[in-house]
């Protein structure tokens, strides 16, 4: 037994020396492996007489035992060292400003969407959203434009085919089956409606968002942005709409000299209506907002439409008109970012060309704030 102790010593101490899990394994198979010397002691017990067995059976046990449980202790103290060693080497500093230039780009689209955000919140609006796809009623019918109204002509509307019953023979029209047809909504009218239903009055909104017409020139483009303005609340009137949208054209802009001209137009779901203009002279080919229209190398750019909301679409949208009165707007926010960022095709905006982006886009990380100047950094 001297010579097991011997080796059972010899053995723990290079268990204790072993620098590596590498190593430690070594000394775990030599001792405890098939071939280990603790394994060739336990195949001696069957050539031991029964009593020279119970003498050695116990001993050879407790040191098989000794050298299983070194081992496995020094396996936890070096896989912690080990995972000590590499977080010592990983640490980060979060302080250190970022090593590369954040890839990719904001659209100036997004831009401005976030920018108009943080203006109206500051103005006390919500931001609300609705469907892409939409049925006729709330993108016409609740807005005072039923199936025969002429303007639904003037949307260029994207309608989906009609939907043919199962087995069942096409019908002429969704109506006869009494469904609703779909579309792509060509404005962002309808979430006034659907945010009046949900939530009734008082309401105070933005809702930016994709619009669909079958359209396309330097000023126009198929898919294109619009945001749409609500307030309903008691007492409202013409004059809280200018009031707003001044205060929302200086700020975003950020300059004090901007004319609006409020000129008489006709939308069904608002009366009186105003088509809103700004004023802006020619600097080279670029547009720059500023000044009256009317004034020496001016002239006005349509941004959108508004007006008091009509009666008819309150009471469509469960709003009693005679306790509520309301004004909306629509402004297209891909115009509104021409005229900021100097863009002259609207096309482009949608051309995905990686030159461009570069050109407008906007720093990846860099979100618009008003302490800052809400537009971006230069
Ligand atoms: C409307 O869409 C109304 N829903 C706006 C409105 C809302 C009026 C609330 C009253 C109350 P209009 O069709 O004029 O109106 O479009 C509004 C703005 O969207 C336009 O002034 C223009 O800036 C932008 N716009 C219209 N068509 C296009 C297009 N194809 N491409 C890019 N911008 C467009």
């Amino acid at each position: 037994m001297t010579e097991l102790t011997l080796q059972k010593d010899a053995a723990l101490a290079a268990i204790a020396d072993a620098a590596s899990l590498e190593a430690l394994d070594e000394q775990r198979v030599a001792a405890l492996g098939k071939k280990g010397w603790v394994s060739l002691a336990l195949k001696t017990l069957g050539q031991m007489s029964p009593e020279q067995r119970q003498e050695a059976a116990p001993a050879i046990q407790a040191v098989r035992a000794e050298i299983a449980s070194a081992i496995e202790a020094k396996k936890a103290a070096l896989e912690a060292a080990e995972l000590e060693s590499q977080l010592a080497s990983e640490t980060l500093d979060l302080t250190l400003p970022a090593p590369v230039r954040p890839q990719g780009s904001v659209h100036p689209v997004s831009q401005v969407m976030d920018e108009l955000a943080e203006i109206f919140a500051d103005l006390g609006f919500a931001v609300a959203t609705g469907p892409e796809i939409e049925d006729d009623w709330h993108n016409f019918t609740a807005l005072n434009m039923d199936e025969s109204h002429p303007a639904r002509a003037m949307h260029d509307t994207f309608y989906f085919p009609d939907a043919v019953p199962d087995g069942g023979q096409p019908a002429s029209s969704s109506e006869a089956l009494g469904q609703k047809k779909m579309l792509l909504r060509t404005h962002t009218s309808p979430v006034q409606i659907r945010s009046m239903k949900e939530q009734g009055a008082p309401i105070r909104l933005i809702a930016p968002g994709r619009v669909y017409r079958s359209d396309s020139d330097a000023t126009h483009t198929p898919m294109f942005h619009q945001v749409e303005g609500l307030v309903v609340d008691r007492d409202i009137h013409l004059g809280h709409l200018k009031w707003t949208l001044e205060t929302f054209f200086k700020a975003f802009f950020e300059r004090e000299d901007i004319t609006l001209r409020l000129r008489p137009s006709y939308f069904p779901f608002t009366e009186p209506s105003v088509e809103v203009d700004v004023g802006y002279s020619n600097e080279g080919n670029r547009r720059v907002v500023g000044g009256h229209g009317d004034a020496e190398g001016h002239d006005w750019m349509e941004l959108g439409g508004s007006g008091m909301v009509n009666r008819r679409v309150l009471e469509m949208a469960g709003v009693d008109p005679d306790e509520y009165q309301g004004f909306a707007f629509g402004l297209g926010i891909d115009r509104i970012a021409m005229l900021k960022y100097g863009m002259n095709d609207l096309r482009a905006f949608f051309d995905g060309d990686p030159r461009w982006l570069s050109h407008y886009g906007f720093g990846a990380v860099d979100q618009p704030t008003l302490s800052a100047g809400v537009g971006a950094p230069s």
